[in-house]
């Protein structure tokens, strides 16, 4: 996969190229990357990208020529188009960011993440050249960079030999639409408190009934929004029975 960032702070992206299961599948080739600064497209002498706003009111917008400029050097739409390409817009104003559109995402050649800073980019070079616009979270942040790092790391996990071992990326969390279960690890005892007995028993069909029932509970105690609509396998429909008939007897 080929990702491409617009961005006026290149350097912010060394933290996802350079490090961790990210930085070594860089390095392994298993993906791509570079940056295009809209500041090397200012069509003035100091390089101002930014603009009041029309109508007034705080802050700077970024203008649609240096954008335009930039994604048009990105390729995609207008070298790239023997490539499967999506430019995306991270902003708090986008979809939300799902496992499922993460599935989606993986599935391109090319991703070209667009990051704003100031109050955001003026919205006439959005309407034209960006196919999406996604958000991290109802939150704001200062800029796009960190919103389009954790998009390429969630994507980039996807990718077939990033995760050194290919369970990872299926047990995670959401893979199957539910919570994650609890981890341990040694020592068994910790300041008094000890591993379910369970995961020491080496009996591996009730392990993994132990794990997916807790994490049934723990989806049904702090994110019920995520069992709505969801379709139950038999053997969590059983599962998640017994947890709610306990509920009615100690209620
Ligand atoms: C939040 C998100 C995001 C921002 C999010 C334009 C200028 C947007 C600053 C930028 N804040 N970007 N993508 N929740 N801030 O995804």
């Amino acid at each position: 996969m080929f990702i491409q960032a617009i961005t006026l702070f290149p350097e912010m992206f060394e933290s996802i190229t350079c490090y961790g299961v990210t930085g070594r599948a860089k390095q392994l080739g298993l993906w791509q990357f570079e940056t295009i600064n809209p500041r090397s497209f200012a069509d003035n002498k100091l390089g101002y990208i930014d603009d009041r706003p029309f109508g007034g009111g705080p802050g700077m917008i970024m203008m649609a020529a240096p954008i335009q400029a930039a994604l048009k050097q990105a390729g995609t739409r207008y070298k790239n188009q023997q490539h499967n390409s999506r430019i995306i817009y991270l902003s708090p104003q986008g979809q939300p960011l799902t496992h499922r559109k993460v599935i989606e995402l993986a599935q391109y050649d090319n991703l070209v993440l667009l990051c704003g800073r100031y109050e955001g980019i003026d919205e006439r070079v959005l309407q034209t050249d960006v196919d999406e616009e996604i958000s991290v979270g109802d939150f704001v942040v200062s800029g796009g960079e960190l919103p389009a790092m954790m998009l390429m790391d969630a994507v980039l996990r996807l990718i077939p030999g990033v995760l050194g071992d290919s369970l990872s990326a299926e047990q995670d969390s959401f893979a199957d639409g539910l919570l994650d279960c609890p981890h341990y690890t040694r020592p068994s005892e910790f300041q008094g408190m000890v591993v379910p007995d369970v995961l020491l028993s080496g009996n591996h069909a009730l392990i993994a009934e132990w794990r997916l029932e807790q994490s049934l509970r723990r989806t049904l105690a702090r994110r019920p929004d995520l069992l709505d609509g969801r379709d139950l396998l038999p053997q969590e429909a059983e599962l998640l029975q017994k947890i709610l008939s306990e509920r009615e007897q100690a209620a």
